[in-house]
């Protein structure tokens, strides 16, 4: 307890506020939706790539007064009084940051404020290039995020398409990145800029190709590692920060913290004859041109987050996740399944449907159904992002509840299950739209046992995050 307050509290001289109930008094409406959110997420099998569960840890900085503090700013240099503990919280959290991936800090720099991923790569954009200049990233439907100049034919999606003119590079018809195409074609746009990373891609980078093409285009080389941080942390990928001038990343999905963003930054970075001082233009970015007062709960949050990024036990789960990808990847392919360029060297896999004639957006609902969480993916060759013939997978959430390659096994059994149900479903449906296929998964009896058979399964296995990890269903 605070020094004084137990004091005056014992001699009732401090009355009882509004704000001193809890969730549960306070409003039983939201807190029996916390309940139930928790008991999905408890009883199901998550298999969506981004997300993860966080550590008490994490929910404890979240869910505490550090909410209540504005500092626009930076450490030492703030626009509010009363940021002398906060100074020492966002400090931390650069430190840890730079730490975890082994960076040299005279070379290096950081920021830790972007609100989160898509947010931190607009920064990087509003610092390093003018309105219209050219960027290329992956294609959205090749692997790649809306954040790196998405668009349609019709429409300029992303606001990275809208303020800047881009040009996406796309996949070899085995699924791997087209090198060759992305060279000819930087050759042609020029672009400023060019991204590595995405969303959806199996396969690791190779940085030091992306560098050559930057180079002979004089383009900024930035890697968005959002997915596969954590395995970057663990030395378990190829590491960007090897040839990259910026890397950015989110902080939730496999370095498991909060939902947060972060941007390094080369400090300095010469292009032709000029000095650009990266720091300064990705400082100003961040605040004042985007932002205004970091969240420094959140910030709290990475930094415990990163405490645990940086000890020997990381790395044993890194490689436990993609040990379970390997896995999983291994027993569908062995199932006679399909996946995007064959298999997975990270954290995630693309399981193609085509040859079920099955959408990613009907599996899904199914799925969901059966209490296994996924979502839909487009893949080479994909014509619509709303059918799309692929279900994303990614290990990194239930390996942090302890599952281990033979669970994997017992999960890619109940998904090609899922796939023949899917089938058969389809086959009973009146067309073939997808609110038809919904309506026929009414009263499945085959879809209510495997779900019975999904919740007692996922019982096995313990729940971060919570005061009993066992919690009882
Ligand atoms: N929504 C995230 C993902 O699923 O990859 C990216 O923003």
């Amino acid at each position: 307890m605070i020094r004084g307050v137990s004091r005056l509290l014992c001699a009732g001289k401090i009355p009882s506020l509004p704000g001193n109930v809890g969730l549960k008094a306070h409003d039983p409406e939201m807190h029996g939706l916390l309940q139930e959110e928790l008991q999905r997420q408890v009883t199901g099998l998550e298999l969506i790539a981004s997300e993860n569960f966080t550590s008490r840890a994490v929910l404890d900085c979240l869910g505490s007064v550090f909410t209540n503090k504005y500092a626009e700013g930076l450490p030492g240099s703030r626009y509010y009084g009363g940021t002398e503990v906060v100074d020492k919280v966002e400090n931390l959290c650069r430190q840890r940051a730079l730490e975890a991936f082994r960076l040299d800090t005279s070379v290096w720099g950081v920021n830790v404020q972007p609100y989160s991923g898509s947010p931190a790569n607009f920064e990087v954009y509003t610092a390093l290039l003018r309105p219209h200049d050219r960027l290329m990233g992956l294609d959205l439907p090749a692997g790649g995020h809306l954040t790196h100049g998405f668009y349609t034919p019709s429409k300029r999606i992303s606001a990275s398409s809208l303020y800047f003119e881009s040009l996406p590079y796309s996949l070899t018809p085995e699924g791997l990145i087209d090198y060759d195409g992305l060279n000819e074609l930087a050759q042609r746009f020029k672009p400023r800029l060019i991204i590595a990373g995405g969303s959806a891609y199996p396969r690791d980078w190779d940085y030091k190709r992306y560098r050559e093409i930057c180079d002979s285009v004089g383009a900024y080389m930035m890697v968005d590692m959002a997915h596969f941080s954590g395995l970057v942390a663990a030395e378990e990928h190829n590491n960007p920060f090897e040839y990259a001038d910026i890397v950015t990343s989110t902080t939730h999905k496999t370095l498991r913290g909060p939902r947060s963003g972060i941007i390094f930054f080369r400090k300095r970075v010469t292009k032709g004859k000029e000095e650009i001082h990266v720091e300064e233009a990705i400082h100003q970015a961040v605040f004042p041109s985007l932002q205004g007062g970091p969240h420094i709960h959140q910030i709290a949050a990475v930094a415990t987050q990163l405490k645990e990024v940086n000890s020997p036990e990381w790395k044993a789960y890194v490689k436990q996740v993609k040990s379970n990808a390997k896995a999983l990847a291994k027993a569908l392919t062995d199932g006679g399944e399909a996946l995007v360029s064959g298999g997975t060297d990270n954290h995630l896999l693309l399981w193609n449907l085509r040859q079920h004639q099955l959408t990613g957006s009907k599996l899904e609902k199914l799925l969901d159904q059966a209490h296994i969480t996924t979502n839909k993916n487009t893949i080479v060759g994909d014509k619509s992002a709303m059918a799309p013939h692929g279900i994303r997978l990614g290990t990194p959430a239930l390996t942090t509840r302890g599952l281990v390659e033979k669970d994997f096994e017992t999960v890619a059994s109940f998904l090609i299950r899922s796939a023949k149900i899917a089938k058969d479903v389809q086959k009973s449906a009146p067309s073939n739209k997808l609110v038809d296929f919904i309506k026929a998964l009414d009263g499945n009896t085959e879809i209510a046992t495997l779900g019975k058979e999904v919740k007692d399964f996922s019982l096995q296995f313990p729940f971060p995050g919570l005061e009993n990890p066992y919690p009882v269903a």
